[in-house]
C-alpha cells in the first residue's frame, strides 16, 4: 500500500514534469504563472464547505487584486479581471470577424475543454498577483449547504437585494465597489448595469438549482458528445450536452453580434446555476450570471465551472477520456482543434487533471442509499447487473423518467434573456 501510493506519487511527478512545457498559452502574451511548473504538488481546488477562513480571504483578495492588475499587454480592458470577461465574450462574437476565432466555447462539445483551458489560465493569473500557487474552489451546489457559505459577505457576497434592484449590496463585490465594465451587447445583456445583479431564484422555472440526481442521470450518459455536435444533440447519449443544460433547443442564431440559443424551453446541469444565480429583474433583464457572454462578471462563476469541470472530470475518469468527435465536428470542437485564442487542443484537456497541475479534494460519487460509490465503480457494477440481471435493464433511461426535467419555461422565450452557457 505504501509503496503503491509513493509510485503514485512519482507517477504523478513525472507526469508534472513533462507537462511542464504544456502550460496554458494564448495569443495575448500569456499570464506569467510559470511558478506552476515549480510547484511539486498539484494544487486542490477545495469544496467552498472546506476552506478555512484564510483560505476564503485569500480568495477574494486574489480576485480584488486582479481587478486592479494590469491586463496583459496586447488586450485593450482596463484590467486584468477584466481581460478574462473580454476574452470570454469574444468566444461567442458570430463567426465573421476572426478568421481564428475558432470554436465558440460554449453550445458544443468545446464547452468543457475550453472552459477548462479557461480556469486555468485564471487560476495562473491569481497566482502571479498573489505570488503563490492558487487553487479555484468549486460550488457543489446540490449541496443546500453550500449555498450560505457562498453567499456570505466574507466570501461572495449577500444575493441581490429586491428591495434595490437585485443589486448586490453586501460583501466584497457590493455595488460601489465592483464596477461591471465589460457589458456585453444590449441585445443580449439589454440591463447594462454598472453593478454586480444577483435576482436568485427570480426567473421563472428557474426557482431551485441542479439536484443530485439530475447529476447522477448526467454521470450515465455513454459518451462525451455525438452528433451535431451542438445544442440539438441528443440528451441520453450526450454528457456535453446534457451538462452544458439546453434543453429542446432547434439551434443557435447571431443575435446583435452574439452567439444565442433557439428553441430552449427549459435547462439541465450548468444552465441551470448561471439563470438560478443571475435571474432576471422584474423587467425581465438578466442578472450577471445570466448573461452568457459576460458572466464571469459575477467572481462566483469561477466556483460554478471549478465544478463542472469536476463532474466533467468525474466521467472523464469513468471514461477513458473521451473526447468526440475526433473530426467531422463544427469549426474549433474537433479533437485536434485549437481552442482559440490558447494554442492547446481540444484533446490536450481530456486528460487526468492532475497532469495540468491541480486537482479536486474529491471527485462526484453516486449516492446509494447511506453510502457513497466513485461512478467508474457505480457504472461496473451496474453493467454487471444488467448482464446478469435484466438485458432489457442495460438501456439508459430517459431523461423523462425525472421529474426534476419537467420544469418548463413557458415565459422563457417572451422574456429578453437567453440561456446562458
Ligand atoms: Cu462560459
Amino acid at each position: 500500500m505504501r509503496w503503491g501510493r509513493r509510485a503514485g506519487v512519482l507517477v504523478s511527478l513525472v507526469m508534472l514534469i513533462s507537462a511542464c512545457d504544456g502550460g496554458i498559452r494564448s495569443d495575448v502574451p500569456p499570464s506569467p504563472g510559470a511558478e506552476r511548473a515549480a510547484v511539486v504538488q498539484p494544487v486542490v481546488r477545495k469544496n467552498v464547505n472546506n476552506l478555512t477562513l484564510e483560505e476564503k480571504a485569500e480568495f477574494v483578495e486574489a480576485i480584488l487584486r486582479l481587478k486592479q492588475a494590469r491586463p496583459p499587454e496586447s488586450d485593450e480592458v482596463g484590467n486584468w479581471y477584466d481581460h478574462f470577461v473580454a476574452s470570454h465574450m469574444r468566444k461567442l462574437v458570430c463567426w465573421t470577424d476572426e478568421p481564428n476565432q475558432g470554436g465558440f466555447g460554449h453550445n458544443g462539445p468545446d464547452i468543457l475543454t475550453w472552459h477548462r483551458a479557461f480556469l486555468l489560465e485564471f487560476e495562473r493569473a491569481m497566482s502571479t498577483v498573489m505570488g503563490k500557487p492558487m487553487a479555484i474552489p468549486y460550488w457543489d451546489w446540490t449541496d443546500p449547504a453550500s449555498i450560505a457559505t457562498v453567499f456570505a459577505d466574507d466570501f461572495m457576497g449577500g444575493m441581490g437585494d429586491p428591495n434595490a434592484g437585485y443589486y448586490v449590496m453586501s460583501g466584497p463585490f457590493k455595488k460601489g465597489d465592483w464596477r461591471i465594465n465589460v457589458k456585453g451587447f444590449e441585445s443580449t445583456n439589454p440591463g447594462q448595469f454598472d453593478w454586480l445583479v444577483r435576482a436568485v431564484g427570480n426567473m421563472p422555472g428557474m426557482s431551485t438549482l441542479p439536484s443530485r440526481e439530475e447529476v447522477q442521470q448526467a454521470m450515465l450518459r455513454t459518451q462525451y458528445d455525438v452528433a451535431p455536435w451542438g445544442v440539438v444533440s441528443d440528451l441520453d447519449v450526450s454528457f456535453r450536452a446534457f451538462v452544458d443544460g439546453s434543453v429542446n433547443a432547434t439551434g443557435t442564431e447571431c443575435d446583435g453580434g452574439i452567439v444565442s440559443i433557439t428553441g430552449a424551453t427549459t435547462s439541465l446541469v450548468h444552465g441551470t446555476v448561471h439563470m438560478w444565480v443571475g435571474g432576471a429583474d422584474d423587467q425581465g433583464n438578466p442578472g450577471s450570471l445570466t448573461d452568457t457572454a459576460t458572466s464571469p462578471n459575477d467572481p462566483v462563476f469561477w466556483l460554478h465551472h471549478a465544478y463542472i469541470d469536476l463532474l466533467t472530470e468525474t466521467w472523464w475518469a469513468a471514461n477513458n477520456y473521451q473526447y468526440l468527435p475526433v473530426s467531422g465536428g463544427p469549426r474549433g470542437s474537433n479533437r485536434d482543434d485549437r481552442m482559440w485564442p490558447y494554442l492547446q487542443t481540444n484533446g490536450s484537456m481530456a486528460v487526468p487533471v492532475e497532469t495540468l497541475g491541480y486537482r479536486y479534494d474529491a471527485l462526484f460519487e453516486i449516492e446509494l442509499g447511506t453510502t457513497f460509490i466513485p461512478v467508474a465503480k457505480w457504472l461496473a457494477l451496474r453493467g454487471a447487473y444488467n448482464d446478469l440481471c435484466s438485458p432489457s435493464a442495460s438501456e439508459r433511461p430517459g431523461i423523462e423518467a425525472n421529474s426534476s426535467y419537467s420544469r418548463t419555461l413557458s415565459q422563457l422565450t417572451q422574456s429578453k434573456y437567453r440561456i446562458p452557457n
